[in-house]
């Protein structure tokens, strides 16, 4: 069994201890042990095994009982006894941002609500405002939130999607029968939320292959078998679709399910105009029926008269008529990126310290970094007051003295606070290097109040940066509502950069926005907002959000030594 299996029954396990009303303390036990597994790096399933489940982080007798009880059976019996007990659906309910486990028992206690179709009933006929804590305010977000899940239903976040996906990708390569295989697709295309998982593999033996891949451990439920096609589910729900063809023809199939549908439209129809037909099994004419390129993409496209399209931007807007006209960006890549200006350490709610941080930024080849942690009014958080920064800032001068090959800088990520105005002093922040701005409460102030909000920030003369502008969480929460080319104003008025907050919960500005900041001349930084010294590798789903907004390494700040990225940024001089 994989990682995330194992990680998403304990937590599965935590939400129905409380929501039946267990011990809380257990539940959260579980929570955490559940959320590490999920994470880790090195497959559990050998330490289970070999009876060393105990040397897990957290994991006692109790929980290595469960973890050898579902390496065995797939389920455990304290899971099957609180399943029993609860209706079938109700952690569905815990999608819901704002419905804790305490509000969800609540809610089946009082109301017999156990499923979000349910919860919908109640809400309709108003019977929910006979429960305490349930006022017109928690209705109406519980209201936007079930928009919100309907909205994006079976959706996900790319970063998600990739867990799954990385591990079958590399099962598919690794098999003797595998001459290539790729994913396709809108992760291909690098899209925030995607839909289902599409693999394509060249082989000359796909009945071998097929059968291999039904067989592995991750495959949950087998939807659809052929000879060269196969569907089945994967953990969390999400469905893959597999696609077998000869070496030769490998071009053909990885271009046809890369899609996007609208590129593929715009394909065809050019593919028409020239005598031409174009399918998955590649580019043919019309006349004789003769295939005239399968074996590359780049075929493909040569076939039509194109110059290589990235996937990324092939979503039929445009990237046809610019590679036509030979006006293709040439996208930024991870060798422009030389540093990240966005990340926690233990002083607030990172777990690493500067020093450990450093040497991993270090490592991923990154030449600085700015230690930016939270600002006082981020209290769940740890934020720093006045005084704990001015110790933290005496900390990483420390580390940057002592450390080589690396520029440590010293920032922070200060709240922007209700009203516009700044969590510290302005002048406590002028002696820093470099100062993110964010939003990380009060998220429904109307549009204009946001607005005035963010610009009020930006005229600050203190911050350098906002940080993830939208505040969106992927898949969790909407971003907050505010004029968006009145913010990009501003920003090019004041000199201030805006992030892509490349941070897997975030990827916020997503492409559209980004696209149109950098259009206008904004300056844009792709940090990953670590919280620990193995976050930096999400700077890969930044470079996708910016590769979809067309961008280019000179429209990326962090694509230039760090005295350039300072000059380029804060009130104008004089
Ligand atoms: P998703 O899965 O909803 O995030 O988005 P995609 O783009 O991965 O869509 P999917 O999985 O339905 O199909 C993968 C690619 O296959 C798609 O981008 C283009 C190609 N494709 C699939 N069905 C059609 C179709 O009916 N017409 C055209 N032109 N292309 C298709
Ligand atoms: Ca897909
Ligand atoms: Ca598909
Ligand atoms: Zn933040």
């Amino acid at each position: 069994m994989d990682n995330v299996t194992y990680g998403q029954l304990l937590k599965d396990a935590a939400a129905l201890i409380e929501i039946t009303g267990g011990d809380p303390w257990r539940a959260r036990t579980y929570a955490r042990i559940g959320r590490d597994l999920a994470k880790r790096a090195e497959p559990i399933d050998p330490v289970v095994a070999s009876g060393n489940a105990r040397s897990l982080p957290g994991v006692g007798a109790s929980v290595e009982k469960h973890l050898v009880e579902l390496q065995e059976s797939g389920t455990f019996a304290l899971l099957e006894e609180l399943r029993a007990e609860a209706p079938a659906h109700i952690l569905d309910l815990t999608r819901i941002s704002g419905l804790g486990p305490k509000k969800i028992r609540a809610l089946w206690q009082e109301l017999g609500v156990g499923s979000i179709p349910e919860l919908e009933a109640v809400l309709a006929d108003g019977r929910i405002a006979e429960l305490k804590g349930f006022g017109g305010k928690s209705q109406d977000n519980i209201r936007a939130e079930l928009e919100r899940l309907a909205r994006t239903a079976g959706r996900r976040p790319l970063p998600a999607a990739l867990r799954v996906a990385g591990p079958v990708l590399d099962f598919l390569r690794s098999l003797p029968e595998v001459d290539r295989a790729e994913i396709a697709g809108s992760v291909r295309r690098g899209k925030d939320l995607v839909g289902d998982l599409d693999f394509v593999v060249a082989s000359d033996a796909p009945l071998a292959v097929t059968q291999a891949i039904v067989g592995h451990s991750l495959v949950r439920e087998v939807i659809a078998s052929g000879p060269t096609k196969t569907s089945f589910m994967l953990p969390g729900d999400l469905q893959a679709d597999v696609r077998i063809v000869e070496p030769e023809k490998f071009g053909a199939l990885l271009h046809h399910f890369t899609g996007s549908a609208d590129h593929n439209v715009a394909m065809r129809a050019r593919a028409k105009a020239q005598g031409l037909t174009i399918s998955e099994y590649g580019v043919a004419s019309v006349e004789t029926g003769e295939v005239v390129a399968c074996e590359t993409e780049t075929d493909i496209f040569a076939a039509v008269g194109l110059p290589f399209i990235e996937p990324e931007l092939r979503e039929g807007a445009g990237e046809l008529q610019a590679a036509e006209a030979g006006r293709l960006p040439q996208l930024v890549q991870r060798r422009d990126l030389r540093g990240d200006l966005h990340m926690h350490t233990v002083a607030s709610d990172g777990r690493n310290t500067i020093r450990e941080m450093a040497e991993a930024a270090r490592e991923f080849g990154h030449d600085y970094i700015c230690i930016t942690d939270h600002s006082k009014s981020q209290t769940v958080a740890n934020g720093l007051d006045e005084e704990r920064l001015r110790r933290h800032m005496a900390d990483i001068d420390a580390v940057n003295d002592d450390i080589d090959g690396i520029i440590v800088l010293k920032g922070i990520e200060v709240d922007i606070l209700r009203d516009g105005s700044l969590d510290l002093p302005g002048d406590l922040l002028d002696e820093l290097d470099f100062v993110v701005g964010s939003i990380h409460a009060s998220f429904r102030l109307d549009r204009g109040a946001m607005t005035e909000r963010l610009c009020k920030a930006i005229a600050s003369g203190h911050i350098h940066c906002v940080g993830h502008p939208t505040a969106r969480k992927l898949g969790t929460r909407d971003p907050i509502d505010f004029d968006f080319d009145a913010v990009v104003a501003a920003c090019l008025k004041h000199r201030v950069a805006l992030e892509l907050n490349a941070g897997a919960g975030r990827l916020d500005l997503h492409d559209i926005h980004a696209k149109r900041a950098a259009a206008a001349g904004v300056k844009l930084l792709i940090n990953t907002d670590s919280h620990s010294a193995g976050g930096f590798h999400q700077i890969f789903f930044g470079l996708c959000m910016a590769r979809r907004a067309w961008l280019t390494s000179d429209q990326i700040l962090n694509t230039r030594p760090w005295d350039e990225v300072r000059q380029a940024l804060g009130p104008v001089p004089g």
